[in-house]
C-alpha cells in the first residue's frame, strides 16, 4: 500500500472578480489602478505558503457552480476557457488553463456516493469553470500549475433546510478527507467564501474608487469581527456553534456549504487560525484565513 495522503492546510478563500481585477494580472482582459491591496495581501502570504508546502493538489468547493442534483466532481483532465463573471463582467473576463486531478476527483466521487450521498462526475470536456472558482485559485496560485479538484455547490443547505443541507455538506468533507487518505496526496483545501454578505448595488463610476468601499452596516461587521476572533483564538466548537445564527443574522455566503465541507474534512480543529487580512468588496465582508494543519504535528512536514 502507498503512502496516506493528508490535508496540510485549509484555507478560507473568498472570491470577490474584484481581486483579480485589482491585481491586473496577464489572463485577465479588463485593467484596473488596483484596490482591494489588504486582501490582495493577505493571499501573497497564502502564495507564500502554498509554494513551501509544494501540496500534489488543490481542492475547491466552487460556490458559483451551482448543481441542483446532487454534487458534482469535475473529471475533465484538462479545462481551458475564459471565465466572465455574469455580474461584473468589465471586471473579470479571465482567461484559464487547469489539470484536474482525476484519480482523486473520482476517488472523493466513489467515497461520496458510497455515504449515500447523489453525485455525479463532471466529464464536460467544454466545461466552464465558475468566477468563484477561478478567482480563489488564482489568488492562491496564480501559476495554475498544481492540479486541482473542483467541487460543485449543490448549494443543499439553500435547497434543503440548513441543517439537512449543513450536515450533507459535513458528509461530503468526510469522504474527500477518506479519498485524500487512500490516493496518497498532499492536499490543500478551499472554501471560496465571503463572511457577511449584504452588499451595495450601485457601483462607483470608477469600481476600484475606494473611496466608496465600506461594510454595508455594523451589525454584519460585528458578526464578522465574532466569528474572526474565535477562529483566531481557535475555539472551533463555539465557532461552529454559532455558525447557523450568524448565516441567518448577516446572510452570510458560507451559507453555500464550502465551508462546513472544509471544516469538517479538516475535524474542525482546536487550533488558532491564522486571519490575514479583513476587507471589505461591495460591502460584504471578506476574509481570508488559514489552518496550517502541520502545526499540529510533532514535526514539521
Ligand atoms: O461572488 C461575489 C461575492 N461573494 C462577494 C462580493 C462581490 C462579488 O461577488
Ligand atoms: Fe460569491
Amino acid at each position: 500500500m502507498g503512502k496516506q495522503g493528508k490535508i496540510l492546510a485549509g484555507y478560507l478563500a473568498p472570491h470577490p472578480p474584484h481581486l483579480v481585477y485589482g491585481e491586473n494580472p496577464p489572463q485577465n482582459e479588463p485593467r484596473s489602478q488596483g484596490g482591494w491591496e489588504i486582501l490582495r495581501w493577505a493571499y501573497e502570504e497564502v502564495r507564500a505558503e502554498i509554494a513551501e508546502m509544494r501540496p500534489d493538489v488543490l481542492l475547491v468547493h466552487a460556490t458559483h457552480w451551482v448543481t441542483i442534483v446532487g454534487h458534482h466532481i469535475n473529471c475533465v483532465p484538462r479545462l481551458q476557457g475564459v471565465s466572465v463573471e455574469p455580474i461584473f463582467p468589465h471586471l473579470l473576463r479571465y482567461h484559464y488553463d487547469v489539470t484536474t486531478d482525476v484519480d482523486l476527483a473520482e476517488a472523493i466521487y466513489e467515497e461520496a456516493r458510497s455515504d449515500g450521498l447523489t453525485v455525479k462526475k463532471m466529464t464536460n470536456p467544454r466545461f466552464q469553470l465558475d468566477y468563484a472558482t477561478v478567482v480563489t485559485l488564482h489568488m492562491m496560485r496564480p501559476q495554475w500549475d498544481i492540479p486541482i479538484v473542483s467541487i460543485s455547490a449543490n448549494n443543499s443547505p439553500y435547497f434543503k433546510g440548513l441543517n439537512t443541507g449543513i450536515a450533507q455538506m459535513e458528509a461530503l468533507g468526510r469522504a474527500t478527507r477518506r479519498a485524500i487518505e487512500a490516493t496518497g496526496r498532499r492536499a490543500v483545501l478551499a472554501a471560496s467564501n465571503t463572511l457577511s454578505h449584504l452588499h451595495y448595488d450601485r457601483e462607483p463610476a470608477l469600481p476600484e474608487d475606494m473611496h466608496h468601499e465600506r461594510i454595508y452596516n455594523q451589525s454584519q461587521y460585528l458578526w464578522d469581527m465574532r466569528i474572526l476572533d474565535l477562529m483566531r483564538k481557535g475555539q472551533t466548537a463555539e465557532m461552529r456553534r454559532l455558525l447557523p445564527q450568524f448565516i441567518q443574522e448577516a446572510a452570510a455566503e458560507i451559507k453555500s456549504g464550502g465551508f462546513f465541507w472544509m471544516m469538517e474534512a479538516m475535524g474542525w480543529p482546536e487550533m488558532k487560525a491564522d486571519v490575514k487580512g479583513y476587507w471589505t468588496v461591495i460591502g460584504t465582508g471578506n476574509a481570508v484565513v488559514g489552518w496550517d494543519l502541520r502545526k499540529l504535528e510533532p514535526a514539521h512536514v
